[in-house]
């Protein structure tokens, strides 16, 4: 079972800081399969603390939705087309199977075999009976079916198509049917019934099968020479040599080449979907032309073998996409409680402190277990960035203890540190309007409506009067496109602890805000400088009390 640890989409410092620490918490507290992800893209500050620290970005997962390859058998039992319907009955048996995918020798997939096929070529309807005694193969080939062993003639590797034909009448009548067909297509089949034996070598049959292991007259064998006749003698009685001797036909002869098939990558509720209503037995995974796994029906009802830690996230809107399709076994958060409903009893430890990162650092010490160096670098950076370097009104004095004990094990500055994050990637200068509306965008769900909230922070608001223009156009286009009552983008002044504040949407809305308003769209906010603590009990307030529309 992996553990998958996640933060929120548009993930910031502290999602990501807080995922690779918890991550590492579980390994060094026995849980091996574990890993830290991503719900989006880093920016330039988390690029900058993760480079600091030596630590790679955490693997980026933007859809949990299980997919074909989760549940898929990748062992696949295959057979190759030029194979035999002998060799697929022997395959389809010992591994108990419904049938076998047809490859060739690149492992691409030509068909299904199906053992219903198979059960038709051995007993064919009365009215296929004709094609029924036509082998396609090689003498050697159908000699082998049946253990046969060679005696006279040269081991013919051509294929071609032989007919069965059992010598079973009279010799008059048998020498009339025999000269009916081209002797050199023709396997004759029989006991020790020498006068027989000596028509189909003088009509020039192929090849002459003595059943039973009977012995063969040296006539026989002279004139066999002469006509050039191959003379095989068979272990079995007539009737079984000939029922081991239609095995002889390929596989590729047999199967069906239209199939469905998915590729690995295939969302498992839609494979399921278009599985569902069709009489295939096993449907091929296909990746990049070759055949990689196998899927049946029984497949679908398999559990994916994976689970979530959600960190600085309890909401399920603001969780990675598919997050509803597994487990969530574990949620570290600091923010408010978003409805989220699980299975079975999970680990919650919802703290209103000012980072996921200080959770982090509390569950080390929690369970002992010393906080790694570089480890302690990232909870830092976490911590820093989500408080504002302890300035926000999400700071709590435990963050301010948590904060000076990471230091002491980083060996880093507090205050040299957050000046170095600030300092890079102003979102204003290094993004796109677009890009800086959803860097760290948090959509809610409250009282029938939807709308988000984005922040940056930067150093001073220079950059951003130039911006305002587009930013506020860009804000509009988002708001719209995702169907909100309104969108706002907060934009943070880390060292006066100020914010502007920009919002689209509904005008009803709008005038509820009672900040000064610099413009239309545009509001000051003196002292304001968290989103969780300040602004959305702010916003909630100014949307509870609207009257519904
Ligand atoms: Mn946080």
């Amino acid at each position: 079972m992996q553990t998958i640890v996640i933060g929120h989409k548009n993930p910031d410092m502290d999602s990501i800081c807080s995922a690779i620490g918890y991550a590492e918490l579980k390994r060094l507290t026995g849980n091996t399969d574990v890993i830290a992800a991503r719900a989006g893209n880093t920016n330039e500050r988390i690029d900058f603390v993760l480079h600091k620290f030596g630590v790679d970005a955490p693997e980026l997962i933007t859809d949990l939705s299980p997919r074909v390859r989760d549940v898929m058998a990748d062992e696949v039992i295959s057979i190759t087309a030029d194979s035999s319907i002998y060799e697929a009955i022997q395959l389809i048996e010992h591994k108990q199977l419904r049938g076998v995918p047809v490859i060739d020798g690149q492992f691409h997939c030509l068909g299904l075999l199906s053992a219903f096929k198979v059960l038709h070529h051995l007993v064919p309807s009365r009215d296929d009976t004709a094609s029924a005694r036509v082998v396609t193969a090689a003498l050697e080939e159908i000699f082998h079916t049946f253990a046969g062993r060679m005696i006279q003639g040269e081991p013919a590797l051509e294929e071609r198509d032989y007919l069965l034909l059992v010598g079973a009448m009279g010799q008059e009548s048998f020498k009339k049917r025999v000269l009916r067909y081209e002797g050199r297509r023709v396997v004759v089949i029989l006991g020790d019934r020498e006068e027989i034996q000596m028509e189909a070598i003088r009509a020039g049959a192929a090849a002459v099968v003595v059943t039973g292991d009977t012995p063969v007259s040296a006539e026989v064998l002279e004139a066999a020479k002469k006509h050039g006749t191959t003379i095989a003698t068979s272990p079995y009685d007539t009737a079984t040599t000939v029922l081991l001797a239609r095995g002889a036909v390929k596989v590729g002869r047999k199967l069906d080449s239209e199939f469905v098939s998915f590729p690995p990558d295939a969302l498992l509720a839609a494979a399921r979907d278009e599985a569902a209503p069709s009489a295939q037995f096993i449907f091929p995974v296909i990746d990049e032309g070759r055949l990689v796994g196998i899927l049946s029906k029984s497949d679908f009802l398999k559990t994916v073998p994976r689970q979530l830690i959600l960190v600085d996230h309890n909401e399920l809107s603001q969780a990675v996409t598919g997050a509803d399709t597994l487990p969530i076994v574990e949620i570290l958060d600091h923010h408010r409680l978003g409805g989220i409903s699980t299975h079975s009893p999970i680990l919650f430890w919802n703290h209103p402190v000012g980072s996921a990162s200080t959770i982090v650092a509390m569950c080390f010490d929690q369970l002992g277990v010393p906080i790694p160096k570089h480890i302690a670098g990232l909870l830092m950076a976490g911590l820093i960035s989500d408080t504002l370097n302890l300035s926000s009104p999400t700071a709590t004095p435990v963050d301010a203890r948590i904060l000076e004990r990471l230091a002491a094990i980083a060996e880093t500055e507090p205050a040299r540190l957050a000046e170095e994050i600030f300092s890079v990637g102003s979102p204003l200068l290094t993004m796109t309007p677009e890009q800086a509306i959803a860097a760290d965008c948090k959509e809610y769900s409250e009282a029938n409506v939807r709308f988000s909230v984005s922040q940056i922070e930067e150093i001073s608001f220079s950059h951003f009067h130039k911006k305002q223009k587009a930013l506020t156009e860009a804000l509009n286009a988002h708001c719209r496109a995702c169907g909100y009552l309104f969108a706002t983008l907060m934009v943070t002044d880390i060292n006066t602890q100020n914010s502007l504040l920009l919002v689209c949407g509904a005008e009803a809305f709008l005038h509820r805000i009672d900040y000064p308003r610099l413009a239309h769209n545009q509001w000051d906010l003196k002292g304001v400088v968290s989103r969780k603590k300040q602004l959305l009990p702010y916003l909630l307030d100014r949307l509870h009390g609207m009257r519904p529309e």
